[in-house]
């Protein structure tokens, strides 16, 4: 049908792909029954001694198609959206019209964010950011009490709207990014386990913070960290055993359903209260005479991250500048300028923030070609997958504030980041 010899190839799923990007035929892989069409793609399957189905959804294929697919469905998501919410015939959204009554937006999720993911999905040329997605949705829909089925029939009902928008090429391919997804789909895994680990350093500490800021109390949550820190615990183990690991342990919570977007807030505002409160210790040190900036890229609002980077930084005796969230390139740009920054750090925490990193890294190579600065990257998102960071063109990466010290360190010294 696709003018391939449909016989040959019995992977249909493989097939299929191979005729989405118009890959023409070289070699016939008996392992994973692939005919493979293309010489550059046949030598990077045979070097890396990969398959081709992990060729395909390995972000090698950074086509104008899924681009341009990517670029309609991000323009056209909130009337995607609307008409997701306006289902009355699907799965969970007539459930949700019969629990919340009028006015269909969720307190929990907001039903933008599912074309959000599909369009960057699609910008970057990565099944898999779309499928892990809907894998953490699947486990929201479960906290919500939502039926098996729900999901499964949003699914299909995204693909139907998609038809409406997208031309005939770009659909079969948004459609495979939707499948990829549904294929995905199974039992969750049972094994999600509170990130407050018993025998962890200062876990006694962390449940009594946590405790505290669930009751909504803030000032005995602030006394037990003062009263550690005036005991001699580090404000740095502070800010990972008991900040991070609280905040992350209040994020498992509301995915699960346990606390409220408003029980959250709080959370995070007393936090970032709280680490005020210690700043007569991290502003104190010898200065080293090196400058960092932290910022959030554009749209990304989770600060947290970057601002403890910044301290951990600051008590290395660096200058620091922290732009907080969502920072414009032009202000990420003139910050790196006027103060002569060494390293500038920036925090992405959700997958479909990750085309505006890579334009941010682009547009700071390009207007600070002649600086020394250095780019280090990290968040919830790019602790997702090891080499994300490299793929989006960066200097380096690191997974927490401590490890930040130390790259950054390997990067002005000059040695490898
Ligand atoms: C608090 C919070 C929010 C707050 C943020 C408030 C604030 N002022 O920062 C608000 C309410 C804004 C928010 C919004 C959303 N959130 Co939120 N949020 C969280 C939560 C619970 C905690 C984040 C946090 O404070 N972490 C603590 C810090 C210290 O950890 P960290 O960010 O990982 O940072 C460390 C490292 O990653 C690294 N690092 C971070 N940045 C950088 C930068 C550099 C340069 C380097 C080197 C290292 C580095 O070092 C840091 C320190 O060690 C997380 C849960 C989680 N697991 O993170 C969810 C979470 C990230 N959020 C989530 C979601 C879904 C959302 C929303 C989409 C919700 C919605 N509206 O539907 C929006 C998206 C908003 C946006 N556009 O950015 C999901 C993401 C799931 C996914 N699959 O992508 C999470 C994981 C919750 C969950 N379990 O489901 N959120």
């Amino acid at each position: 049908m696709f003018g391939l010899d449909c016989d040959i190839v019995t992977n249909r799923d493989i097939l299929f792909k191979m005729v989405l990007f118009g890959i023409r035929p070289l070699i016939y892989l008996p392992s994973d029954l692939s005919i493979i069409y293309d010489k550059n793609i046949a030598r990077h399957i045979i070097l890396r001694s990969i398959s081709f189905q992990e060729y395909v959804f390995s972000g090698f294929n950074m086509k104008e198609t899924n681009i341009e697919a990517g670029k309609i469905i991000d323009e056209r998501r909130k009337e995607l959206s609307r008409l997701m919410l306006e289902a009355r015939d699907v799965q969970p959204f007539d459930l949700w019209a019969s629990r919340i009554g009028q006015g269909r937006e969720s307190k929990f999720w907001d039903s933008t964010n599912h074309f959000i993911y599909l369009a960057e999905a699609l910008l970057e040329s990565d099944p898999d950011l779309f499928s892990d997605y809907v894998k953490w949705l699947e486990q929201l829909f479960i906290g919500f009490g939502f039926p098996s089925g729900a999901l499964p029939s949003m699914l299909e009902y995204t693909k139907k709207l998609l038809r409406d928008i997208l031309p005939s090429e770009m659909r079969t391919i948004a459609d495979s990014y939707v499948d990829h997804a549904s294929s995905g789909l199974g039992p969750v895994s049972a094994d999600y386990k509170s990130h407050i680990c018993l025998d962890g350093p200062l876990a006694e500490l962390a449940s009594g913070y946590l405790e505290a800021l669930l009751d909504g109390d803030r000032s005995s949550a602030g006394k037990l960290i003062l009263e550690a820190v005036e005991s001699g615990v580090s404000v740095k183990d502070i800010y990972l055993d008991v900040f991070q690991t609280c905040q992350y342990e209040i994020g498992r919570l509301w995915h699960l359903n346990k606390v409220s977007v408003g029980q959250e807030h709080y959370c995070s505002a007393a936090t970032q209260l709280i680490m005020s409160q210690l700043y007569p210790h991290i502003f104190s040190g010898e200065k080293i005479g090196k400058t960092f900036i932290g910022a959030c890229v554009g749209g990304e609002l989770h600060e947290i991250g970057v601002r403890m980077v910044a301290d951990f930084f600051e008590m290395e005796g660096w200058d620091t500048y922290y732009l907080g969230a969502n920072a414009p390139a032009v202000s990420v740009v003139e910050a790196i300028t006027k103060y002569n920054a060494d390293v500038v750090g920036l925090s992405v925490a959700m997958s479909y923030h990750r085309s505006a990193a890579r334009n941010l890294i682009s547009a700071i190579r390009k207007d600070c070609k002649d600086h020394k600065v250095r780019i280090l990257v990290g968040g919830y998102a790019l602790n997702q997958g090891p080499d994300l960071w490299k793929e989006m063109g960066a200097d380096g990466f690191a997974r927490d504030a401590k490890h930040a010290i130390v790259v950054a360190n390997g990067m002005v010294s000059g040695s490898a980041a």
